[in-house]
């Protein structure tokens, strides 16, 4: 491929500053300018889902510091985005109609590295459109990571924002690239909410890179010591979910609590679990049935009434239980050790997994999909003299990008739009990735396949999907995605090369 000299980004950007030219003086022109320089910016990837679904403890489980309030009563107003800065600022954008000057005002935010505070000052949470908060994070250095108020609140102003924003961006900052849904369990609601990002042009968060969570994995089954496998089991089947499939790539559990516990415990919580962990069983497991009993006054006990109340503020009764469990039995026989398992029992290590490899790791194919998704939708919404051939130019570098093209052929199977058996279905987004980005689990092979092993089954593969593209009874869209699967077999069999010759 000639072209493939120039790189992916350079030839999106060229092209969406064409038809911003096409459009100059339009709507459009704007929106395809902000689109045109975003190649460069890292991902944008917001928590949505339902009012107290965990989304700013996930949010701060990611960044591995409390930015986001969290607090029972607290309630996530105005979405936020956490952007990678030298310095810590704060800065609210205001509505249009409500701007002054630029629109922008400056904020206080209070508080240190351990928790950081935003004040809207005397500013209303309608008026303002986001906030911007600054931090000098690595963890924000590759994902811009967007908190958003639950849906279906009490309030419901603050949840249309939310769906505003996600089904159509916002007003300076252009929508989120990738989106992880976070449901405690499977909610009319849900679905209905997911249902609106269908529409297949406008939509700018496509299944592909929506992920969705089972939050709060810990108390499912009301906090039973097999909760996360529990979870498990019902993640799992939320992803097959006839429902769900369509809407999200995957469903996985994750237990933001006991994550962030994990990632943020101090020696002092760990002497007072440890101390907790010592009183006798007798009187210590009447205690673990609740977290009021857990944390009622009691004579006798080494750690105080509040001091225990603020253990299960931080990992939840189950979280405590199991702490208690692991010190118990020798397991935890340091404050490392015990962050230790609570964070593998947390999902997260799963789920940073997922994002880079479905996620960040897509970053420049997922940026130019988008982009040249917006163009179609200019171009089919706003059909001016002039944007057909640029848009002929999308629809090219769609098809002939192959990252773009996988993308496209991953959303397609998740949204039906390909008529196949479940089973091709299965075995096509297996070849494309979706369970694991390495070779033997694309190929379905064990472990411990050789390269020769693997180099035998990617000739079947190959000669699989050239048989289909090559049936005459195949329709079309079957046999563009067979080709890209061709495609993905050749690429695979180039990289096993390099690395056994490297
Ligand atoms: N046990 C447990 N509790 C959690 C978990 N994640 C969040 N919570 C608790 O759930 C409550 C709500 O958490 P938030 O993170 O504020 O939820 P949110 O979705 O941001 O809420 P809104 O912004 O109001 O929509 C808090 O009391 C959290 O401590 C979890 O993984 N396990
Ligand atoms: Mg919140």
């Amino acid at each position: 491929m000639t072209s493939g000299a120039v790189p992916l980004r350079a030839r999106v950007r060229d092209l969406l500053l064409e038809a911003a030219e096409v459009y100059r003086g339009r709507p459009w022109e704007a929106r395809l300018r902000t689109a045109a320089e975003d190649g460069d910016s890292p991902l944008r990837v917001a928590l949505a889902g339902r009012v107290k679904a965990g989304k700013s403890t996930l949010l701060n489980a990611l960044v591995g510091v409390p930015v986001a309030p969290t607090d029972a009563g607290e309630c996530t107003k105005v979405v936020t985005w956490y952007v990678h800065g030298e310095e810590p600022e704060a800065t609210a954008w205001l509505r249009s109609g409500r701007a002054r000057g630029d629109g922008r005002v400056p904020l206080d935010l209070r508080g240190g590295d351990a928790a950081l505070r935003v004040d809207l000052g005397g500013l209303q949470p309608e008026d303002v459109d986001r906030v911007e908060v600054r931090l000098p994070s690595p963890r924000l250095e590759r994902l811009t990571l967007i908190d958003t108020p639950g849906l279906a609140s009490l309030s419901p102003r603050f949840g249309e924002r939310t769906e505003r924003f996600l089904t159509e961006g916002d007003e300076v900052g252009g929508g989120a690239d990738a989106v992880l849904f976070l449901m405690r369990q499977l909610h009319a609601g849900d679905v209905n909410l997911l249902e609106a990002f269908r529409d297949p042009q406008a939509r700018p968060v496509p299944p592909v890179n929506a992920i969705g969570i089972l939050s709060r994995a810990d108390e499912i089954g009301g906090g039973r010591p097999d909760a996360l496998a529990v979870a498990r089991r019902l993640a799992e089947g939320y992803s097959q979910d006839p429902r769900l499939r369509p809407l999200l790539q995957t469903v996985v559990p994750v237990a933001g609590l006991l994550a962030q516990a994990a990632a943020t415990l101090s020696d002092e919580e760990y002497r007072d679990l440890r101390e907790t962990a010592e009183v006798p069983a007798a009187v210590l497991d009447p205690m673990l049935l609740s977290a009021i009993r857990f944390a009622a006054p009691r004579r006798g006990i080494e750690v105080a009434s509040e001091r225990r109340r603020a253990l299960v503020d931080r990992l939840g009764l189950f979280g405590v239980r199991w702490a208690l469990a692991l010190l118990r039995s020798g397991e935890a026989g340091t404050r490392d050790d015990l962050a230790g398992v609570l964070s593998a029992a947390s999902g997260m290590t799963e789920l940073r997994w997922m994002l880079d490899a479905r996620i960040t790791g897509r970053r420049d194919a997922i940026k130019a999909d988008a982009a040249l998704r917006l163009l179609l939708h200019a171009a089919a919404t706003d059909p001016v003299p002039g944007i057909r051939r640029l848009a002929a130019a999308a629809e090219q570098l769609r098809l002939g990008v192959h990252d773009v093209a996988e993308l496209r052929v991953l959303n397609e199977l998740r949204t039906d739009g390909l008529a196949l058996p479940a089973e091709v279905r299965r075995r096509m987004e297996r070849v494309l990735g979706a369970e694991g980005a390495d070779v033997r689990v694309r190929l379905d092979l064990p472990r411990e396949a050789t390269v020769a092993d693997v180099e035998r089954a990617l000739l079947v593969e190959h000669a699989h999907w050239q048989r289909l593209a090559a049936d005459l009874l195949t329709p079309p869209e079957v046999k563009r995605a067979s080709s890209v699967l061709q495609r993905t077999c050749e690429g695979l069999r180039r990289d096993l090369r390099v690395g056994a010759s490297g």
